[in-house]
């Protein structure tokens, strides 16, 4: 096998998008349970060798945070993985300054902060921006313990740095954290860069014997909606990070943990396989996903609305729309309770960069409340029950979602989805007193599942997704222009080289590919394709019909919904 498992396709949603809301959530549901369950004669989060090293990679972040002044544990990626190296962090820091100790994490995100809002992908092939970044913030410090985060083993930015750390062992100590078998790492050839992220990870492992090298890669199976890595890559990602650092703040506390790594992620193992136990929560995450995808037909808008890591939750969940589905900056949006001085981000207060970047409630009560239309959807979640009454004041759709019993709600909604979280079965994981410290974290992973299904199914309905691919993806970095070849390929059963020429024919709307644009190097596709919509539609339709990029665009006019024009198009209606 040759395509990577991020990039394999799933059969358990083969074809979700025909089914209904609710088939659509129990689909994603079974897709997460993977991620526990392992998946082919892959390693799994079990796997003995996976456990031993993050036991290892335990011992190395405890120390430093024993000695955290010369000491730092940075946690670096692109897109999704950034910005969940920046909730950890976050979440990290607070911990330690719970315990008065020295908050010693640091978060790398590529593009810098405007990421955690908006994708900013060009940065992510770019390695040598990586390394400056790294070098920047570890400046001074003797002992760096470096997680890069690429679930594709795939980012350009996260290889740069790893390299880095490999060169500098005396200091760093590098880990790569993704979810493919080595052998499947990216083997493109990176601009500005003399190595593949392959080469990168080659090297790794023949250090990783002998040096303070890791390399953490199970394989949780391809995403619900192929190539997604938000997803159950995302999830894994933060159920990884956080067995390490709250078990390496507790040796470090006590130089002893009260559970076995194992049972740290069987915990959250337990969490995903009760999450829709309640009777009736997954009929009203399904109702949600209804409300939502009709709002966003009628080109209305979705608005998570949250406190503390909750609401950042949110946030993150709607940061992924437009670079996920081509959905615009106010389709999904996300707020938090007290904005910036909750959030916390390396580089402060950001809304002078524009409506998009103004996240507090006040902004929301100034500018959206009072122009709510009746079919947007404010979706509330709470971890105790309380909603900002401030916040309610709006005629439109609402849904609750909480963690606290129904009976200490406060407002009245549309939709409440009642999560509780299987207390008994996690405290004989990981006992009474964890259980009281970490509860926040299965909170946060059970409402990332729940709002991942709200958006992935409101896109779904919207039509944007044929059988399980995100046809209408943006060609804006590296990955996404290979996976776009890919995508022409697989439906049109052209040859690779084909495949390339229809993408560059869409992104150049042009009939007559010179050779002067085949030979640009692909940063320049890249730059060129970023602002555009439809580019790949237009490509698979003009490659299947092998018709003019023109006659392609006719046909997305004449039907926008690109599930529907595909479907159309393969089977003969448009020949
Ligand atoms: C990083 C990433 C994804 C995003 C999109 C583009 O991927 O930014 O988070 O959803 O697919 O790439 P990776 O380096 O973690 O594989």
């Amino acid at each position: 096998m040759s395509v990577p498992v991020t990039e394999a396709v799933n059969p358990i949603t083969k074809n979700v998008d025909v089914a209904s809301p609710l088939e659509i959530v129990s689909l994603l549901h079974k897709c997460d349970k993977e991620i526990f369950e392992g998946w082919n004669e892959y390693k799994s989060l079990y796997d003995e060798e996976v456990l031993a090293t993050l036991d290892k990679i335990i011992t190395v972040a405890a120390s430093i945070i024993e000695n955290a002044a010369s000491g730092l544990i940075v946690l670096s990626g692109c897109g999704t993985s950034g910005r969940i190296a920046f909730l950890t962090a976050r979440t990290f820091n607070a911990k330690l300054s719970e315990l008065s100790r020295t908050p010693c994490f640091k978060y790398l995100i590529a593009g810098r902060d405007k990421a955690l809002f908006t994708s900013q992908e060009a940065p992510e092939d770019d390695p040598v921006c990586g390394v400056e970044m790294l070098k920047e913030i570890t400046d001074g410090k003797t002992k760096v313990l470096f997680i890069g985060i690429t679930c594709g083993l795939s980012a350009p930015y996260v290889g740069g740095q790893l390299q880095y750390c490999m060169e500098n062992l005396g200091v760093f100590t590098p880990v790569v954290l993704g979810f493919n078998p080595t052998h499947l790492a990216r083997n493109n050839p990176i601009e500005k860069w003399e190595s593949t992220f392959l080469q990168v990870i080659n090297k790794m492992e023949e250090m990783k014997s002998s040096s303070n090298v890791f390399i953490l890669n199970p394989v949780v199976g391809p995403e619900p909606i192929t190539g997604s890595s938000r997803m159950k890559s995302g999830s894994a990602t933060k159920v990884l990070l956080e067995t390490i650092f709250t078990g390496a703040i507790l040796s470090a506390k006590s130089g002893d943990r009260p559970w076995q790594t194992k049972s740290f992620i069987q915990s959250y193992q337990v969490v995903c396989n009760n999450l829709y136990n309640a009777k009736g929560s997954m009929e009203a995450v399904a109702q949600i996903v209804e409300l939502a995808g009709n709002s966003l037909k009628s080109n209305g808008s979705i608005y998570y609305v949250g406190e503390g890591t909750l609401g950042i939750m949110g946030m993150i969940d709607a940061s992924e729309c437009p670079p996920t589905y081509g959905a615009s900056l106010s389709d999904v949006r996300g707020f938090l309770d007290r904005g910036y001085k909750s959030f916390r981000n390396n580089d402060g207060d950001l809304s002078s960069l524009g409506l998009h970047f103004q996240i507090s409630f006040n902004d929301m009560i100034k500018d959206i409340l009072p122009h709510v239309k009746p079919f947007d959807v404010v979706i509330y979640i709470t971890s105790d029950g309380n909603v900002d009454q401030r916040m309610t004041k709006c005629l439109c759709k609402k849904a609750l979602i909480s963690f606290a019993p129904k009976s200490s709600t406060v407002i009245s909604t549309d939709v409440e989805v009642n999560m509780s979280l299987p207390k008994e079965a996690l405290i004989s994981l990981i006992g009474e007193t964890a259980f009281q410290q970490f509860s926040m974290l299965f909170e946060e992973i059970s409402t990332k599942w729940i709002l991942n299904a709200i958006t992935t199914g409101t896109h779904v309905m919207k039509g944007k997704v044929f059988q399980n691919m995100m046809v209408d993806l943006k060609v804006s970095n590296n990955k996404l222009f290979h996976r776009a070849i890919g995508i022409i390929q697989r439906f049109s059963e052209l040859s690779l080289e084909d495949s390339k020429d229809c993408l560059l024919r869409s992104i150049y709307n042009t009939d007559n590919l010179s050779e002067e644009i085949r030979e640009r190097p692909i940063s320049c596709h890249i730059e060129a394709a970023t602002p555009l919509s439809q580019v790949v539609p237009r490509a698979l339709l003009s490659a299947i019909l092998s018709c003019s990029v023109s006659e392609s665009q006719r046909l997305l006019d004449k039907e926008p919904v690109i599930q529907k024009v595909i479907s159309q198009t393969l089977s003969g209606v448009n020949q």
